[in-house]
């Protein structure tokens, strides 16, 4: 089977090798102190490291969706955050491929503006009616991602019950949203599709999902996991500290590239980085017959 492929504004991307995508977080609460110019320092400073260590795009989010505490910003001030920092980097690392990840038009719009190329969209495009035409008029790179909810609580389990099985769920919402994408304009070689680990799952949904991501591979497009440091990882090992999550975190992504996922979003860029391409170098060297 040849190498899926994604379509970017600029250039498209042959997923010939797993894909890494460094989380870039410039909510207050991952760059407290200083002000304005101190946050842009610090946040092309991290940019310059994970792309050092082999990220292939940057992930710039400024509205946390975190269990504990997600505040949900408005437009103006989640704009605040963000266009600074895709601006720097745009003018830093022209050939960087940058991401914003957020649900809100306005936003994407002016990211993409200033030199972004890909909207990753946590509700799959479920919560701004404008961000599907946004993007198809952006020529965009889209990671429509499965959840349920607002954001505020999309990362709770308030919406995590799945009478027909989590595994259907996942597969039909997200056919929904690719077919909202599809309807506002987007390529659909632009899309790559991200169940969502964590996000209105208990950590048995997420597991469940990640195991049987092969059945979300009908719906046509590349998959996208995000498991680094989340909480069914620290279930696992005991581990209580997010940051410390980093072993578990490669054991995950290690298994969801077996099972299917060829793009990885995660804040420790280096040991994904090796442990995906080692990984994945052993897939490779497996007889034609025998490959997934
Ligand atoms: N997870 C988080 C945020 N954005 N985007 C995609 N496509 N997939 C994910 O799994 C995903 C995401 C939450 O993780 P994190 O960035 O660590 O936390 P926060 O929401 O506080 O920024």
């Amino acid at each position: 089977m040849p190498d899926a492929t994604w379509r970017l504004p600029d250039r498209t991307i042959t997923l010939d090798r797993p894909f890494v995508v460094g989380i870039l977080n410039v909510t207050p609460d991952s760059f407290s102190d200083g002000g304005r110019h101190a946050t842009v320092d610090a946040a092309l400073a991290h940019a310059e490291r994970m792309l050092a260590e082999g990220a292939d795009a940057l992930d710039v989010g400024g509205e946390s969706t975190r269990p504990q505490g997600a505040t949900p910003v408005d437009a103006e001030e989640e704009t605040r955050r963000v266009l600074p920092v895709v601006e720097a980097i745009s003018a830093r690392f022209p050939q960087a491929i940058v991401s914003v990840d957020t649900v809100k038009s306005a936003v994407a719009a002016r990211a993409l503006g200033a030199g972004a190329g890909v909207v990753n969209d946590v509700s799959g495009f479920r919560l701004d009616a404008g961000m599907g035409e946004t993007c198809a008029r952006h020529r965009a790179g889209v990671i429509l991602m499965h959840s349920r909810g607002a954001v505020h609580d999309m990362a709770t389990f308030a919406h995590a019950s799945y009478d027909d099985g989590v595994v259907a769920a996942v597969r039909r919402e997200l056919g929904e949203s690719l077919e909202r994408a599809l309807a506002a304009g987007v390529a659909a070689e632009a899309v790559v599709l991200d169940p969502g680990i964590g996000f209105a799952k208990r950590p048995e949904h997420s597991l469940a999902v990640l195991a049987a991501l092969g059945e979300l591979a009908s719906l046509g497009r590349p998959l996208l996991v995000g498991v680094s440091r989340k909480r069914f990882i620290g279930e696992i090992t005991g581990v209580t500290i997010a940051a410390d999550r980093i072993h578990g975190t490669t054991g995950a992504n290690v298994a969801a590239l077996g099972a299917g996922a060829r793009l990885f979003r995660v804040h420790d860029v280096r040991a994904a980085r090796e442990a995906l391409d080692v990984a994945w170098a052993v897939m490779r060297a497996r007889p034609a017959g025998a490959r997934a």
